[in-house]
């Protein structure tokens, strides 16, 4: 397919920035968007395409800005809308596209329409929420919140509960009001006209809710309304439009990422972030990873979405834990399996996701009780020492799964607090980096950086990224995650040794064809037939 009739979104990667942690340009110790300004060129060399803002909106901050009172301001401690204009004027003169994160599932209660809402049952923006009548004793039903405890909170003067799949203070919207729904379209326009290149949204898959029913995902009229949100706001913008899934299976997938561009450009899906928790129990209740299970999910989304939708490619993001510490090897092995988790996303066909800090190897934090910030982490902290665990298991799992493990400040330089802020950074810097940081990294031709920028290169040179078939390779192995991809005139093989041993394998050979390696985790290839530990390769056969 030529590169004139394939979507731009297609080829690009993007960067996902968590403004409050990525770079402080006042010294108040949160990251703000004049700080984000100061590192475009940063970015532009590691050969990005599109970056992804995490929601900079005007919000008390109960949840770090997934709580949004102004759609159409921005919050002080990130700057002024003046501030985001730069940014997306800045960005398009290095060929940057600015993505924003909607939240459309909810706002903060201090948004002003939840603010006339509660006044009473009759105000006009009564039933732009969810509300129930009851008693203070007994709410509608036992659904709970995402964030702990009951998904109802009593609101006396009316005598009603509202609902909330998030904390108290993210009221759900009631997407079957279509008055609801113009305001919304009337504010993406809005965002469209200053030159915003795509849109993110959050738990998208959640707006269609029909709590009486226990429905708080994929409900009934999920496709309908994100029919008529793609026709009326998105389509024919040449925009990139990804929704955050958690529910998401291929086949719904198919229908979220449809080549018509009936719905989203792509969706991030989470079958496999979900393959190192007990089944059926939730990211706290830890299970170790089986690799045939990573292969089996990964492999089976690249081949049903082959031609008939799109993935996006990610391992981390801003509520997941760093992909080195949470898979790899952050000790003794940490540039090895930073490198080699890149290797075997970025020979995948799909839409690739760099969350701030992955292309660094950051690592994720042991940091004590008092120490973390996160809603969802201290809200269970709570819930579960109440309920009998001991503080050992608890933070155990906040270790392992906690979000702020994402969120630690980027790592600049060695200098004070990772050259992130001059002030007293929000969230403590993880220690580790006076070893890892972007600087020492630009400046050592064998870093992750520079790992990074050259995948991203060789993403860009061969057809056979974007339209290669995928097809498992030696799917018995135990310890070795190996593929190809095979277009008309050529063929990738990627071969990642999942593991701290020397693995085997047998390189296919095939006949007549020109066989170049593209890249290798390690400074050289010791012996074809085996792997070092996290080694990682990629072949080109033309
Ligand atoms: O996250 C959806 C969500 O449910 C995740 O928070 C998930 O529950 C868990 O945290 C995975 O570790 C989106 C945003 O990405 C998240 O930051 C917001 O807190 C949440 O929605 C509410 O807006």
């Amino acid at each position: 397919m030529s590169e004139k009739q394939m979507e731009w979104w297609k080829s690009a990667v993007v960067y996902e920035i968590y403004p409050r942690s990525f770079q402080d340009s006042n010294g108040d110790g949160y990251g703000d968007i004049c700080g984000i300004i100061s590192r475009l060129d940063y970015l532009k060399e590691l050969g990005i395409d599109a970056i992804w803002l995490c929601p900079v909106f005007r919000s008390p901050q109960d949840d770090n800005g997934y709580d949004i009172s102004d759609y159409q301001d921005i919050d002080p401690i990130f700057g002024s809308l003046k501030d985001m204009e730069q940014l997306i004027a800045e960005a398009k003169k290095r060929g940057i596209a600015i993505i924003l994160d909607l939240v459309l599932n909810h706002t903060s209660d201090e948004h002003r329409w939840f603010q006339e809402a509660k006044k009473s049952k009759s105000n006009p923006y009564h039933d732009y929420y969810v509300w129930r009548d009851g008693t203070e004793s007994e709410p509608p039903n036992e659904l709970q919140s995402i964030f702990s405890g009951s998904a109802w909170e009593w609101v006396p003067e009316l005598k009603q509960y509202y609902f909330h799949q998030f904390s108290r203070k993210q009221p759900d919207l009631n997407w079957e009001n279509p008055k609801v729904r113009a305001e919304i379209y009337k504010m993406i326009r809005w965002w469209e006209q200053k030159g915003i290149g795509g849109f993110r949204m959050d738990v998208i898959d959640q707006i269609a809710k029909e709590p009486d029913r226990g429905i708080t995902v994929n409900g009934p009229k999920l496709h309908m309304f994100l029919r008529e949100l793609s026709s009326v706001v998105f389509q024919g913008k040449n925009l990139i439009t990804v929704g955050e899934t958690w529910g998401a299976t291929t086949k719904l997938a198919k229908l979220y990422s449809n080549p018509d561009g009936s719905e989203f450009s792509m969706v991030f899906q989470f079958e496999h972030i979900e393959l190192d928790q007990e089944p059926g129990k939730k990211k706290w209740d830890l299970s170790p990873l089986r690799l045939e299970d990573l292969k089996r999910v990964l492999g089976k989304w690249q081949k049903e979405l082959y031609q008939t939708g799109w993935n996006s490619l990610f391992w981390c993001n801003h509520d997941l834990p760093r992909i080195v510490s949470r898979w790899g090897n952050d000790e003794k092995y940490r540039e090895e399996s930073a490198k080699m988790f890149a290797t075997l996303l970025y020979g995948l066909q799909g839409t690739p996701y760099i969350y701030q800090g992955e292309e660094l190897g950051m690592t994720n934090v042991r940091y004590a009780l008092e120490e973390y910030r996160d809603i969802e982490t201290l809200n269970m902290y709570q819930e579960r020492i109440h309920a009998g665990y001991t503080h050992e298991q608890i933070m155990e799992s906040i270790y392992a799964k906690g979000r702020d493990n994402a969120r630690t400040p980027m790592q600049w330089s060695k200098d004070k607090n990772a050259g992130f802020t001059s002030g007293t950074p929000w969230l403590k810097v993880n220690p580790n980096y006076t070893v890892i940081n972007a600087q020492e990294q630009q400046k050592n031709p064998d870093s992750v950086f520079r790992y990074y920028q050259r995948l991203i290169r060789l993403r860009k040179t061969y057809d056979v990224f974007l339209t290669g078939y995928y097809q498992e390779v030696c799917p018995e192995n135990p310890e070795i995650f190996a593929y190809t991809r095979t277009a008309d005139r050529e063929q990738l093989l990627v071969i990642c040794n999942f593991y701290a041993n020397t693995a085997a394998f047998d390189l296919p050979e095939k006949g007549g064809s020109e066989k170049e390696l593209l890249i290798c985790n390690y400074p050289d290839i010791q012996d074809e037939r085996k792997l070092r530990p996290y080694e990682a390769r990629m072949y080109r056969y033309q």
